[in-house]
């Protein structure tokens, strides 16, 4: 395998990679089983981040591949346009389920960022068969990541990731972020200080009027730019505020949803309840990839109101609700009930907390903060190098066995929620003793 790597390398244009540093020097796995995965050159490597966030119930469990292999010598593929396969809506009824409050219809995509780009049309949509049509405006986030689509690009707040793409969708205005290290370094858990920051809102809509607004977009806890817990208060204040105006609120939950933050979603964790909520990644355990978008009742009724025969949202995806998406995403819903794994994140979270803030007082550690089992540990960047020393640190822990996860100088953990204690002191000790040598 890979005898020429300078050539056999060459095609992969590799997503959101630094290509010629990659293949100059590459990290390959070949298997994974559990909390490890095994390198090309036979190394067992603890998984700190469940993947990419998505491998929630462990790596290649029995369960889940079992049906996925059952499932594509069946059915391979089945149209849902104008037909569809029993276990589409089996899943859907039993997310539904699972999802608190009148979230009860659920549209499948294939990845985050298409369930991001469903969201924002449904919203808008939505107005517009309400008779609200001038609402068009979308409101993000800075230092918000809601996928590579035209929708969650606009609506995203990553510089990096918006301006080399042109104008973008018109019409989208950003909230502030909340992080903010003066107020709330070292803080575990939801930072007291920074609910005010949502009253931005007001301000937005005192400059272009209610009356053309149709959504706000959030990660609840906001995972690519760092792990950004909400401060208390900060989300109910956007709830009350979209209230009061008439815009609807779309929580993106494509990392928090299922388990991630100790509890099933988001929603349950912070008690505010929104209009539609973006799902993927752990739907499936990342197995296929398949995501979800959560609509309300009152939402979804005013689309089935139209003449009889009449398509009622002219949006989907050849793969919404593919058979293997669906045997694998029903197949992830058994483990994680049967082991407790959605709320397992709420049980390690005192372990958790204590092992990720012992990092403290470790050279260039300049914030920790975490909630359920997800960590984020900021370091102080280099002059004229931002980056560098947490890449630094992530390519000597992956030679160390350990795989972490780095954006800009925050490391963000988040590893598979059947890890056990041992697995939570080997990932934090040896990342400590990666950090002592990171100057
Ligand atoms: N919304 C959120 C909140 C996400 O975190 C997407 C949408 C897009 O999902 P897809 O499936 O289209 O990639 C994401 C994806 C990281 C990392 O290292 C995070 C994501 C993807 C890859 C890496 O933090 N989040």
């Amino acid at each position: 395998m890979l005898d020429n790597p300078s050539s056999d390398l060459a095609a992969f244009w590799m997503p959101f990679t630094a290509n010629r540093q990659f293949k100059a020097k590459p990290r390959l796995l070949v298997s994974a089983r559990d909390m490890h995965y095994t390198s090309a050159d036979g190394r067992q490597i603890l998984d700190g981040t469940a993947g990419l966030w998505c491998v929630n119930a462990g790596h290649c469990r029995d369960r889940i591949t079992k049906a996925v292999q059952a499932k594509v010598a069946e059915l391979d593929f089945a149209p849902t346009f104008q037909m569809a396969h029993p276990d589409a809506f089996l899943l859907a009824t039993r997310l539904a389920n699972l999802m608190p409050g009148p979230l009860n219809h659920v549209f499948f995509t294939n990845s985050g960022s298409e369930s991001v780009d469903t969201a924002l049309k449904i919203a808008l949509a939505y107005h517009r068969l309400k008779g609200d049509g001038a609402r068009t405006r979308l409101i993000g986030r800075e230092r918000g990541y809601h996928g590579v689509g035209f929708g969650g690009m606009s609506v995203g707040g990553i510089a990096g990731n918006r301006k080399h793409f042109g104008p973008l969708l018109p019409g989208v205005d950003h909230l502030p972020h909340t992080h903010d290290l003066e107020h709330n370094a070292f803080t575990r858990g939801q930072p007291a200080w920074g609910a005010h920051l949502a009253d931005a809102l007001e301000r937005i809509v005192t400059l272009h009027d209610a009356s053309t607004i149709a959504a706000v977009i959030v990660e609840p806890m906001a995972g690519s730019t760092g792990v950004l817990v909400p401060p208390k208060g900060y989300l109910e204040r956007l709830r009350a505020i979209c209230d009061k105006y008439g815009i609807l609120l779309i929580f993106d939950e494509v990392i928090c949803g299922f388990g991630r933050l100790g509890i099933p979603f988001a929603v349950n964790r912070f008690g505010v309840q929104p209009d539609l909520v973006t799902t993927a990644k752990g739907i499936t355990n990342g197995t296929i990839p398949m995501g979800a978008v959560f609509a309300t009742d009152a939402i979804h009724d005013v689309f089935m109101n139209g003449p009889d025969g009449a398509i009622e949202f002219l949006h989907g995806y050849t793969y919404s609700g593919h058979p293997m998406a669906t045997a694998a995403g029903l197949a992830t819903l058994d483990v994680y009930a049967e082991e407790g794994l959605l709320t397992r994140g709420t049980e390690l979270a005192p372990y958790w907390e204590d092992a990720v803030h012992s990092l403290k007082g470790l050279p260039n550690v300049i914030d920790i903060r975490n909630i359920g089992l997800v960590a984020g540990i900021e370091l102080a960047s280099r002059p004229e190098a931002a980056g560098a020393r947490a890449y630094e640190a992530f390519v000597k822990c992956f030679e160390a066995g350990l795989l972490i996860r780095t954006t800009g100088d925050i490391i963000a953990l988040s590893p598979p929620l059947i890890a056990e204690k041992h697995h939570i002191d080997t990932l934090i000790g040896g990342l400590a003793d990666v950090l002592k040598t990171v100057a």
